[in-house]
């Protein structure tokens, strides 16, 4: 009988370690990218997992015969010699000389677009977006979500690292958990139950029993109107720290984030950065603006008439990203005390001014990509909240459960994965930092 002991039998050799074996003959599997015909010779690219590794096929190197059954998109082990040569830009590389090449599998048909160019040319979004599964695999495409990969562990590493914990909040709830009409309902064996809108309500109980801890999971939004920073269902990025002195320690914990975040990028997806261009910000502290104060300058320095003075439209969050940048020197900017009446039931009033709250926005190159703030923890304060937000209470008896029961004073964040990846990246959509969008329009594939 055959035992499984868990010790894989790794047969190839990763692209990364080609040094370590130079002229020693090894495997690797992956596709055929690319083929490229020369006098005499052909350069077979193969794409494994990461990288694109140019091999050479001619008769010289070995007995092996080119099976003409080979075409692009050939699932394949090919067996050679790893040797040193130049790239044209003069720079040393590893590329393997054929000796062998098995088909693990050939594909039934030819792609339906041209994926081995170093990008998708010409090809429109919602095409890319119907053929995300082969789209992917185009070197760029798939460049964007290695550096989302990278946003997310930075996230998680960084809070692991200070006394967070990861938790799983339900997405089936009783309730919409952050107000508003923008929830999918759902029928629950005869019962009207909603798809989270957040993990607000959970996180906080939780805080309740770990102090810190922190989400990375899908939420959902039934977000009516199609726009290039709106999905009905995204990647939240959330924690919820209890304890704390004030709100703005949360900010500090934010800034901690998304340094490590950037340091990690440029460490470890050093490829894909190059690949996208992208332009990676330096993050020292974050400049911070009052929400009024904010309004005014757009007012007198932009001379912008804003059609509502209690949250920002698209526009003047440009405006203020313009701002930071030229006179702030800073990607990003927080803008704290969020008018009360625009902020969840949960958010703590200022107690100096209770008409505006203890609650930031993150912009980052001018929009929007974190709301956070402190949460009211005491219980008669939160119930009288509800019902001035035309809430029922007893409806949230389980919610409430953490302040009647004792609850520090603590406050929390939520970053949008997709819009975060999105303007780090320079994209205009977020459909295009987002690996299989849901939209209005969109639920394939
Ligand atoms: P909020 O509703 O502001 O706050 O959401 C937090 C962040 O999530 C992102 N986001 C979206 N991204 C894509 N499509 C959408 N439809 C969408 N809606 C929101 C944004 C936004 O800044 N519970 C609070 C957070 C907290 O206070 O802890 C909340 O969910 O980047």
């Amino acid at each position: 009988m055959e035992k499984i002991d868990g010790i894989l039998n790794n047969d190839t050799v990763a692209f990364k370690d080609f040094n370590l074996h130079e002229n020693e003959v090894v495997s690797i599997k992956g596709y055929i990218h690319r083929i490229r015909e020369m006098t005499g010779f052909s350069f077979v690219i193969i794409r494994t997992a990461r990288d694109l590794i140019q091999c050479v096929y001619a008769p010289e190197f070995s007995d092996y015969r080119w099976d003409a059954k080979l075409t692009e998109e050939a699932c394949v082990k090919v067996t050679g010699k790893i040797v040193k040569s130049t790239d044209a830009k003069g720079n040393d590389r590893f590329e393997l000389q054929i000796h062998d090449i098995e088909i693990l599998s050939l594909p039934a048909e030819p792609l339906p677009i041209v994926i081995n160019k170093k990008q998708l040319d010409g090809i429109q979004l919602n095409t890319i977006l119907d053929l995300r599964p082969v789209s992917m695999r185009n070197p760029k495409e798939r460049a964007i979500f290695k550096i989302q990969e990278g946003i997310a562990r930075g996230f998680r590493e960084y809070l692991a690292q200070n006394g967070f914990t990861e938790i799983r909040s339900p997405k089936i709830n009783f309730a919409g958990a952050e107000g508003g009409t923008n929830v999918f309902k759902l029928d629950y064996f005869g019962k009207e139950v909603y798809l989270a809108q957040s993990p607000q309500l959970y996180k906080q109980a939780l805080v309740g029993v770990y102090q810190r801890v922190f989400e990375v999971a899908p939420v959902f939004r039934a977000e009516h109107h199609d726009t290039s920073r709106h999905l009905n269902e995204y990647t939240s990025m959330d924690f919820e720290m209890g304890f704390i002195n004030d709100f703005t320690d949360i900010m500090h914990m934010e800034t901690g984030v998304l340094k490590y975040i950037m340091q990690l990028l440029k460490k470890d997806y050093a490829e894909e950065i190059e690949l996208l261009h992208a332009d990676i910000p330096e993050i020292t502290e974050i400049p911070c603006i009052k929400f009024m104060d904010a309004k005014e300058l757009l007012m007198t320095k932009f001379k912008y008439k804003p059609s509502d003075m209690k949250d920002f439209d698209p526009a003047e969050e440009e405006l203020l990203g313009k701002y930071a940048k030229k006179e702030l020197n800073s990607d990003f900017l927080f803008v704290t005390h969020y008018p009360s009446k625009k902020r969840p039931f949960y958010t703590k009033d200022d107690p100096t001014d209770p008409e505006y709250t203890l609650s930031f926005d993150l912009l980052f190159r001018g929009l929007e990509i974190t709301s956070g703030g402190q949460r009211i923890n005491d219980y008669h304060e939160q119930v009288e909240k509800m019902i001035k937000c035309g809430m029922d209470p007893e409806q949230f008896e389980t919610y409430l459960m953490l302040h009647k029961y004792g609850a520090p004073p603590h406050g929390g964040l939520g970053i949008g994965l997709e819009r975060l990846t999105m303007h780090l990246l320079g994209f205009k959509n977020v459909r295009e930092a987002t690996m299989f969008p849901r939209d209005i329009n969109r639920v394939t594939p």
